[in-house]
């Protein structure tokens, strides 16, 4: 018989302190926009045709490793665990998973609250074995699974280096976080690793426009929380790497001076002047390996591609 997915909503999107931190970010010198408003139904659709695109290849090569290693990592960590999957999207990268490690109870965690009850739901029907469990909640909020519900061996999963989006201050944090719930467990984790500026600036300005409309949504996301007037037609899409910070850096420019309003605010722009929206770090395997150390993870192991584009690390709690 088919078993349904629980879902439990941890943090509920549209709050006064959302707001006020936006506008906040919006009226800021230079003017951010916190890359968690990416995610709306849209946004989680347009990441995944990013994924898709030739030259975002962090997907495709994390996939590739976890092809190429994967018996490697299921002796690493072994079967029967809860899989705890951090930011899952779609949940596709976790069920790849499912074969290899077995889990008893499979936590999705994801912003986007309606797009993941929409693929648990798929989840839940094709493996009945297994204890489905949905949780909304944005990363950027302190992680505190409901008590009993990551079991005895939690194996906590954050692919796709969505640790790339964190600072390494932040995410450290975020990781001290995780390692306190993973005891006697650990976390799997994707990250993207340092490589030519030619092919990061590629692959945060693809040639379709995917991405740059995949940052311009951030706008729309905005006018829905503040009631704002962006025109995403104002505003250009920026990427480049940053060899210095060691961090792809997404921002929006104004195609002209203009004044955006919501209740309240009026925050004018100068021609040129931009919005800081998303930050994704590159780490060599040394400096993450020191990173998952500060977070108070043991020794990891670590696979890579033949390229070393990529890093798939399994640290114990
Ligand atoms: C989700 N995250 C890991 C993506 C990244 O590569 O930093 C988000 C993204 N931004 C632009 N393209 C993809």
């Amino acid at each position: 018989a088919d078993r349904s997915a629980r879902f439990i909503q941890l943090h509920v999107g549209d709050s006064a302190a959302e707001r006020d931190a936006a506008a906040a970010g919006l009226m800021a010198s230079p003017a951010t926009i916190s890359p968690k408003h990416f995610y709306d139904g849209l946004g989680s659709r347009l990441f995944e045709a990013i994924t898709e695109l030739p030259e975002y290849y962090a997907t495709r090569t994390e996939a590739a490793i976890f092809e190429t290693h994967g018996p490697a990592i299921a002796e690493a960590i072994g079967s029967g665990a809860t899989l705890v999957d951090l930011g899952a999207g779609n949940c596709e990268k976790a069920l790849r998973l499912f074969p290899l490690l077995e889990p008893r109870r499979y936590v999705a965690v994801d912003i986007s609250a309606e797009f993941l009850r929409h693929a648990l739901q798929r989840v839940a029907h094709e493996h009945p074995a297994v204890d489905v469990v949905g949780i909304g909640l944005d990363l950027t909020e302190p992680l505190a699974l409901p008590e009993g519900l990551a079991g005895e061996r939690p194996v906590f999963f954050y692919p796709g280096s969505s640790i790339g989006n964190f600072t390494p201050d932040a995410a450290v944090e975020l990781l001290r976080g995780v390692r306190k719930q993973a005891s006697g467990g650990g976390l799997l984790v994707g990250v993207d690793l340092v490589k030519p500026a030619a092919l990061l600036n590629a692959a945060y300005d693809d040639a379709l426009g995917v991405t740059a409309a995949f940052n311009l949504n951030a706008l729309r996301n905005l006018n829905r929380l503040l009631a704002s007037d962006f025109d995403p037609a104002d505003w250009r899409h920026v990427a480049f790497f940053d060899a210095a910070a060691s961090r792809v850096e997404m921002h929006l420019e104004a195609r002209r001076e203009l004044t955006v309003r919501c209740p309240g605010i009026a925050r004018r722009f100068a021609a040129g002047e931009r919005i800081h929206t998303e930050n994704s770090c590159k780490y060599t395997p040394e400096s993450f390996a020191a990173l998952l150390g500060r977070a108070g993870f043991g020794k990891p192991r670590q696979w890579t591609d033949a390229q070393g584009w990529f890093g798939v690390f399994w640290a114990p709690a």
